[in-house]
């Protein structure tokens, strides 16, 4: 019996959990949910309900993409992934945790301000709601850029954050930048360093993230 992995390809934590997975070889077993209607045996397996979440044969959930990219590579991990070039695996670990907590809030209100409406103040008329949403959404586009910022200085000095060769926290924190390049990439060219989209571009150019994106029909069970 093989570990399952519930994921859902374009969240970006299971984008990266599945990247891991490929690159370190490791065999599961990938099932493609709905969101909107997740499958029975996932939510049994982790009630609380995001993805990915996976499940091994001896029953244990791992349920943060990130535990899932480490219980990947500490089987297998032939690119050296947790061996970066320049800084230490600790480093690394903080920038992705800056990409969840400091930058993740920020681009989903740049990109659905109306999901958060009860964070700014309602006004009586539509025309004037629709105007503070794009207040709201333009304030958390410029904080979103503070992390892209940190990413573009670390890259001014070493083709990959990990240094001479992407490591753990490139392709942790990427799919995140994919992101937001991906809701209007005119837009982020015109605030980022050329560096920032030359390092995104080569990652997602990789044969392994090709593979990761292959899409595979829904599993409802
Ligand atoms: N901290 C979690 C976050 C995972 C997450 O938020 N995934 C989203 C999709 S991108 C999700 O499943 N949301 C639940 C839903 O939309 O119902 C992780 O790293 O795995």
């Amino acid at each position: 019996m093989l570990p399952v992995l519930y994921t859902f390809r374009r969240c970006p934590y299971a984008m990266r959990a599945r990247w891991a997975i490929l690159a370190a070889g490791v065999e599961v077993e990938m099932r493609e949910v709905a969101l909107r209607d997740k499958p029975p045996a996932m939510l049994a397996a982790s009630p609380k309900g995001t993805v990915p979440v996976l499940v091994l044969p001896d029953g244990q959930v791992i349920e943060q993409s990130l535990d899932i990219m480490l219980w990947a590579l500490a089987q297998h991990d032939p690119l050296g992934w947790l061996r970066p070039s320049q800084g230490s695996l600790e480093d690394m670990l903080a920038l992705i945790d800056a990409c969840e907590h400091d930058f993740k809030p920020h681009l989903d209100r740049y990109k659905y301000p109306t999901r958060y409406r009860l964070e700014f103040t309602q006004a009586a008329d539509s025309s004037s709601l629709a105007e503070q949403e794009r207040l709201f959404s333009d304030v958390h586009f410029s904080q979103a850029l503070n992390f892209l910022e940190q990413l573009s200085c670390r890259l001014k000095m070493a083709p990959a954050l990990g240094g001479e060769n992407p490591a753990l926290a490139d392709f942790a924190v990427v799919p995140f930048v994919r992101q937001i390049t991906r809701h209007d990439r005119s837009r982020i060219e015109k605030a980022v360093p050329i560096q920032l989209l030359e390092w995104m571009d080569t990652l997602l150019d990789r044969a392994d993230f090709a593979a990761a994106m292959k899409r595979s029909d829904q599993y409802s069970k």
